[in-house]
Formats: structure tokens, C-alpha cells, sequence
């Protein structure tokens, strides 16, 4: 037997090692990863994200040429003029002679990036393949890239990940992973291919040949040949989350301070990724404890449309992003340039006046945290330090600006815009208010700067009987303590979560003005593993016990009877429940309790859960 020289056996040994090692940390990550997928990095690299706030989200293609017609057929108007391919059924040997015409001469990187600049954008999100398949940079995966298969030749991508990076603008690309309607083996083309595939029936070995020959090579050529990439924003997500993982895997090894969207799962699953991401042009109804980001259209498209002129105006952008910054999430505002490379006039109009009242406001936006006051009647509020910034879009008539619950001194009060101007506050019996100029100094929102004696704190919601009598507990009004989690699933909605142990617990405080016998209602879902486990409820003395219902799957809710409770005395108490015992799964999703007033009539020894108080 030949003798293998020494340093021959060490290198095996190591590699060995290391395969050993991968192994053991994809199947230990699996078995974590299918909770979250998320890396030590991320918490780190979510601190750009944070303090950013603000993106543009860019959807160039070659249906970018077409602008929505082909044919003298047209993508209706609200329909995604980036989906003409699947829209209109373009076959893709003729896609494909089209998208050999896409030449767009006039495109010029310094000034897209500079257009970002220009509203307060931090980074940039560009389609590097949209569901069309087309390499929209210098692919050696295939040849039906930008640069092979049209007269451009220059790589787009190379360009303005350069501009990015003079301008200090975050370079990022969207890909999309599933959904290719060029190959054979990707998701969703059904009139060249039959591959409109679901969640339970796929070809595996036709998709599995298009990841390994396409989509995991082409995301290795981004990852490795245009430098840092801020994030990458996968779009309709995985249905299988072990293939989710292998792309969060992939980007882990190659760029670790990579950000991962929350759609690079299925969206109807527990999601993966670093942060969730809104269904389109969505907007959560209140703060969030998960950090989440939110892509929106400038008019109703995200391809470029010559049918679709309804943009949005710059007040309304300008209202709709501070709403999502005051909600605890990022502004990804798209364009769509069109074919030549241009982008449409209107829209520098648009950027220019968003910009202007960013940048006039950039203190009361970038870096802040969520509103801490629940939803505010007048406008928004968003927290830095010992600074509270209010933004009053409703100009109060009597110029009182009401800011319930502060239990905080205001130290000082000026208009963020012109801080001479002093403003008066009166704080009494937990209410503050403000006193204000008689006109808004500002549009489409004012913003005022509170400094308070320390970090601003904010007395807790309390839930009012409704005409009906019934206390409805839901996200909203929810006070989280240790790992439960205010959250958002595009099938599940709002709902709280990622509670694993006792020291994760929630609690309401309610006010009932009339005492009597209540019926508690837990609404939630259930996955296998959550079965049976038990979960403590305590209200005004009552200590109710309950196992957990297996309800199909995450998101499908039910209600759940869990018990009665007797409220002697009207006034405020606090419901608390939490699970029993410590896991690593999530007890439910619980989407609210509900307390329904229960028609009694009293017999002699009578009494509920043996306590009366
Ligand atoms: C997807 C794409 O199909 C579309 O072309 C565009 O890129 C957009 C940003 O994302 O469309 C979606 C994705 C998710 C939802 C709706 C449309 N959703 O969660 O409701």
C-alpha cells in the first residue's frame, strides 16, 4: 500500500472536516433554519436597514420596451405591465426575438442613482432577472443576458453598482428564484411549458435541473462580480423551505452581511429571511415588533406602462412613507424606466418634492424607531433617543395637539423646521398637550421635536368595551414581554407570535364598565408540533390552564372557548397569557382573545371558576 506523505492525510482529514462540519450546520440550521434562517450578521446588517428607511425599487427589463403592448395587445391598466409575457401569452421564442431589440442607449447610472439621491433613497433595489428569465448583467450562465443577447453590450448592473458605490448608495438586487418563463424547469410558464406548478405538485427534476444549471449559478455570479450587495430581494417565495434555505445558504457563504427578504419562502409559510416583507403596496395598521419592509408602486405598475399615467402625488407618497417609518418599517418606492433607458419626466418632478420635505425632516426619519403612543388620530410619531417626532397632518382646529399616555416630561417643544419657534406644553393627569401655531408650517405633514426627561415612555393601550359589551384583544393593543413578537403574514395577517416559554408573555389591559360573567375566546392557529402544549391566562383573579389546538397549519385560525371569568367590580384589570412550559416550537399564532359578556341567572351556592371578586 503506497504510504501517503503526512500533509496529504492532514489535508483529507480537514476536508473531511469541513464536510462533516457543513453537514452537521445545515442540518442543525435546518432544524433552527426552518424557523428563521437568520445569521449572527443579521442583526448588524439590519442596522443600515434600519437607520435607511428608505429605498428605490427598480423593474427594467425587456417588457420595458413593450411598455405594456404587444401585438397591438395591451396589459390592462392596474394589471403588471412586467407580466406581459404571462399576460398576453407571449410565446418565448417570440419573447425572445423581442427582447434581442432591447437596446437602451440612453441609460445613464450616475443619474438613476443621483434620482435616489434626490428623494432621500438610501439604497437601491434593481431587477437583476424578473420572471422572464432575461440576465439583465453579463451572464456566463447562459447567453440570454443583456449583454450577449442584445446590441447593449454594456452590463447595467456593473454600472450602477459603481454609481452606488461614489453616491454611498446602497447597491441591492432582486431575483427571482422561482418563477422563470423562459426555461423549461422554472416556475409559472403555462403556454410554452405546462409548468404552472403549486405548492404540493412541481416536477422536481425539471425545477431542480433549472436551480443547479440556473438560478443558484446566476445568484453566485451576482453575489461574487459587483461587490457588496446591501440585500437581496428574492420575490414569490420557495413553497419548499429546504430549497429556501439552500439560497439563504448560498448568500450566507458568499456575502454574510447580505440582507435576505422575507420572500424568499412562500409567503404563506412561517417566513424566512432577515426581515418580512408586506404583500404588494401593503401597509400594516399598526406598529410591528418584527422589522418589516414594504414595496410600492409610483402609479399601479412596477414595469414600465405608456397606459399607466395614475401616479401617485408627492404628498401621498410623502404621507405613505412616513406612515410605514411611524410603523416601525422601510419605503421601497419603485420606478419603472422605460425601454430606452429613460426614465419618465414626471417622475423627477415627484422625487424632487418628496426630497425636498425629506431632507427638510431627515432627523424626525432616518435612524428613528416606532411609534410608542398605538395609532395617533392626528398623524404619525416616530422616536430617537430622548427626542419624540410628531407629525401632525390634520391641523388641529383649537391649535391643542392631544398626545395621550407621555409619561415623560417634555423639556422643550419647537417645530423641527424652525426650532426658534418654542411651543407651549401643558402635561396634566397623564395627558399632554401641545400648544400650536395657528397654521401648519409644513405639507403635507408639520413636524414638531419633544425632548423629554429620558427615553419617552408611553402608558400602555387599554381596550374598551364595545357596544356589544365584548373586549376585543388583538395586536394592537397587545404589551409584548420576551420573545413574543407582534408579527405579519400575508395569508396569517397580523398576529403574535415566536412565543416558546413562560418568560414570553402578553398582556392587555382592559377597562370593563359592566361587571358580570365573561366568556374568553381565543382566536389562533396551530401547527403538529404546537399540539397540546398548555398556555396560562390569568384576568381580575382568574387562572384558566388550556392545551393548544392542532388547527391544520400556521394561519388557519379557529376559535377556541377558553373558559369564563367573573368580574365583580368595573374598572381596570390586565389579562396575561403565556405558554406553560419552555419548547423550541411556537405555542400558536394567536390572532385575538375576545371577552363576550355571558347572560347569567343566578341560583343559590353559585359561582364561576370557584372565585368571585
Ligand atoms: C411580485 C411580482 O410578481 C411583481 O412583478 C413585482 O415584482 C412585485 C414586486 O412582486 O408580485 C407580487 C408579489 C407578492 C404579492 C403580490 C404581488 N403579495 O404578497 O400580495
Amino acid at each position: 500500500m503506497i504510504k501517503k506523505p503526512l500533509t496529504m492525510k492532514i489535508k483529507l482529514i480537514c476536508f473531511l472536516l469541513v464536510i462533516l462540519a457543513s453537514c452537521t450546520r445545515s442540518t442543525e440550521k435546518k432544524e433552527v433554519g426552518l424557523i428563521s434562517g437568520k445569521s449572527p450578521d443579521t442583526e448588524q446588517s439590519l442596522e443600515w436597514f434600519r437607520e435607511a428607511k428608505f429605498g428605490m425599487f427598480i423593474h427594467w427589463g425587456p417588457y420595458s420596451r413593450l411598455a405594456g403592448e404587444w401585438n397591438g395587445k395591451q396589459v390592462p391598466v392596474g394589471k403588471n405591465a412586467e407580466w406581459i409575457m404571462k399576460e398576453l401569452k407571449i410565446p418565448v421564442d417570440e419573447y425572445r426575438e423581442l427582447a434581442h431589440e432591447f437596446n437602451p442607449v440612453r441609460f445613464d447610472a450616475k443619474k438613476w442613482v443621483r434620482l435616489a439621491k434626490t428623494a432621500g433613497m438610501k439604497y437601491i433595489v434593481i431587477t437583476a432577472k424578473h420572471h422572464d428569465g432575461f440576465a439583465m448583467y453579463k451572464s456566463d450562465v447562459t447567453s440570454y443576458d443583456i449583454v450577449d443577447w442584445t446590441p447593449f453590450k454594456r452590463d447595467p448592473l456593473k454600472e450602477l453598482s459603481e454609481a452606488c458605490k461614489e453616491e454611498g448608495i446602497k447597491f441591492c438586487v432582486y431575483y427571482s428564484h422561482r418563477e422563470d418563463w423562459d426555461h423549461p424547469g422554472g416556475y409559472g410558464n403555462n403556454w410554452d411549458y405546462d409548468n404552472d406548478w403549486g405548492s404540493s405538485f412541481y416536477d422536481k427534476e425539471k425545477f431542480e435541473k433549472y436551480l443547479e444549471e440556473k438560478a443558484k449559478p446566476q445568484l453566485r455570479e451576482l453575489l461574487t462580480g459587483y461587490g457588496p450587495i446591501g440585500l437581496v430581494w428574492f420575490d414569490r417565495g420557495m413553497y419548499n423551505p429546504e430549497q429556501a434555505l439552500e439560497f439563504i445558504d448560498l448568500i450566507r457563504d458568499l456575502q454574510p452581511s447580505a440582507l435576505i427578504n422575507g420572500r424568499v419562502g412562500h409567503y404563506d409559510q412561517e417566513f424566512l429571511g432577515d426581515y418580512q416583507s408586506m404583500g404588494d403596496n401593503g401597509m400594516p395598521p399598526g406598529g410591528l415588533d418584527e422589522y418589516w419592509e414594504t414595496p410600492i408602486t409610483l402609479n399601479r405598475t412596477w414595469g414600465f406602462s405608456k397606459f399607466d399615467t395614475l401616479w401617485k402625488s408627492p404628498e401621498a407618497v410623502i404621507l405613505q412613507f412616513v406612515a410605514a417609518v411611524s410603523r416601525g418599517g422601510n419605503y421601497l418606492l419603485n420606478i419603472g424606466p422605460k425601454g430606452d433607458g429613460e426614465i419618465p419626466e414626471v417622475i423627477f418632478g415627484i422625487f424632487e418634492k418628496v426630497g425636498s420635505w425629506v431632507e427638510r425632516n431627515a432627523e424626525s426619519i432616518y435612524g428613528t424607531s416606532v411609534n410608542p403612543f398605538g395609532e395617533l388620530p392626528w398623524g404619525y410619531c416616530t422616536v430617537k433617543g430622548s427626542k419624540l417626532y410628531l407629525f401632525v397632518r390634520d391641523w388641529p382646529a383649537d391649535k391643542e395637539l392631544d398626545l395621550p399616555g407621555l409619561q415623560k416630561t417634555v423639556i422643550s417643544a419647537s417645530l423641527l423646521t424652525d426650532q426658534s419657534v418654542k411651543l407651549r406644553v401643558r402635561q396634566a393627569e397623564g395627558k399632554t398637550s401641545i400648544e400650536l401655531p395657528s397654521v401648519p408650517p409644513d405639507q403635507p405633514l408639520s413636524v414638531l421635536v419633544l425632548e423629554t426627561n429620558g427615553p419617552p415612555e408611553v402608558a400602555p393601550p387599554v381596550v374598551i368595551q364595545d357596544a356589544s359589551g365584548n373586549l376585543e384583544l388583538n395586536y394592537l393593543t397587545a404589551i409584548t414581554h420576551g420573545g413574543a413578537m407582534k408579527r405579519f403574514n400575508r395569508k396569517g395577517g397580523f398576529h403574535i407570535s415566536k412565543w416558546t416559554g413562560p418568560e414570553d408573555t402578553v398582556e392587555w389591559n382592559i377597562n370593563v364598565k359592566v361587571p358580570g360573567v365573561y366568556k374568553i375566546i381565543t382566536d389562533y392557529s396551530a401547527n403538529r408540533e404546537s399540539e397540546g402544549k398548555s398556555f396560562e391566562l390569568t384576568v381580575a383573579g382568574s387562572h384558566i390552564e388550556e392545551q393548544v389546538n392542532y388547527t391544520g397549519d400556521w394561519f388557519e385560525y379557529y376559535k377556541f372557548p377558553a373558559g369564563y371569568v367573573n368580574i365583580n367590580n368595573p374598572g381596570e384589570y390586565k389579562l396575561t397569557i403565556h405558554p406553560k412550559e419552555s419548547g423550541n416550537t411556537f405555542l400558536m399564532h394567536l390572532r385575538s382573545i375576545t371577552l363576550e359578556p355571558v347572560e347569567v341567572t343566578k341560583k343559590g351556592g353559585w359561582g364561576i371558576n370557584g372565585t368571585g371578586n
